[in-house]
């Protein structure tokens, strides 16, 4: 089984080195893998299968040429919680929960239900991710949510910067409570601090993702083996 796991390319503009970067990767790897998996915050800001901006329709057709090859799998992250069933449809990709385990023995997860230390933020996610909020957000105009989804994004940003990285990162105990012992991988995104890290005391290896900037990130397993990928998004894939 061949499949690659990527997460938080925060997709903005389909006319900038990211998106082509991706649609890069995606052609590429569509031709060599089972299965891709995208593990939350694909985009900076989804605020509704409607939206009709430059980086969803670009982002739609991406994704429906890609996964008529190869299925596609995405998860919600803190951005962009609100991909919901027309956009699966639209797209062709299929919408998993977090967590979720794959073969009995991986885990994958965004990461930011892990924040535990941040308890500000796990409120805050609490409400987001709740049925009210989430009608009546999606009962407003599209031109609404966009002032919206803008407002939220600078109020994140400035709580965040008064925050420490500590915080800002998965809690241990967390993990342990998350996964079972028969687990031995757990891949996550969200902190945008990429590694290979081995969990004290059991046979767990916890692959996290980095974000995509310079460069682009993938986890990539063939069979039993996961390795942690950075490449140049230039030049990595032929454009
Ligand atoms: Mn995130």
């Amino acid at each position: 089984m061949q499949r690659i796991f990527l997460s938080d390319l925060h997709l903005d503009d389909p006319k900038n080195n990211i998106f082509s970067g991706f649609a890069a990767c995606l052609k590429a790897e569509s031709k060599q893998v089972d299965e891709i998996y995208i593990l939350g915050d694909l985009v900076e800001m989804w605020i509704g299968d409607d939206d009709d901006s430059p980086i969803a329709l670009a982002l739609t057709e991406l994704l429906l040429t890609t996964s008529k090859r190869c299925p596609i799998f995405l998860m919600h992250g803190n951005r962009d919680f609100l991909f919901a069933s027309k956009f699966a449809n639209k797209t062709g990709v299929t919408l998993i929960s977090d967590p979720l385990t794959l073969d009995q023995n991986i885990v994958l997860s965004h990461g930011d239900a892990l924040c535990t230390d941040d308890s500000a933020y796990q409120e805050m996610r609490k409400v987001l991710r709740g049925q009210t909020w989430q009608n009546e957000i999606l009962s407003k105009s599209l031109a609404e949510r966009q002032v919206f989804g803008k407002g939220l994004r600078a109020e994140s940003i400035a709580n965040n910067a008064n925050k420490s990285s500590a915080i800002m990162d998965v809690n241990a105990e967390a993990i342990a409570d998350l996964l079972e012992t028969k687990i031995t991988t757990f891949i996550h995104g969200h902190t945008h601090r990429p590694g290979i890290h081995q969990i004290a005391e059991r046979d767990t290896t916890r692959i996290v993702l980095g974000d995509w900037g310079p460069c682009g990130w993938l986890c990539r397993q063939v069979d039993d083996t996961f390795s942690l990928e950075c490449f140049n998004l230039a030049h990595r894939y032929e454009i």
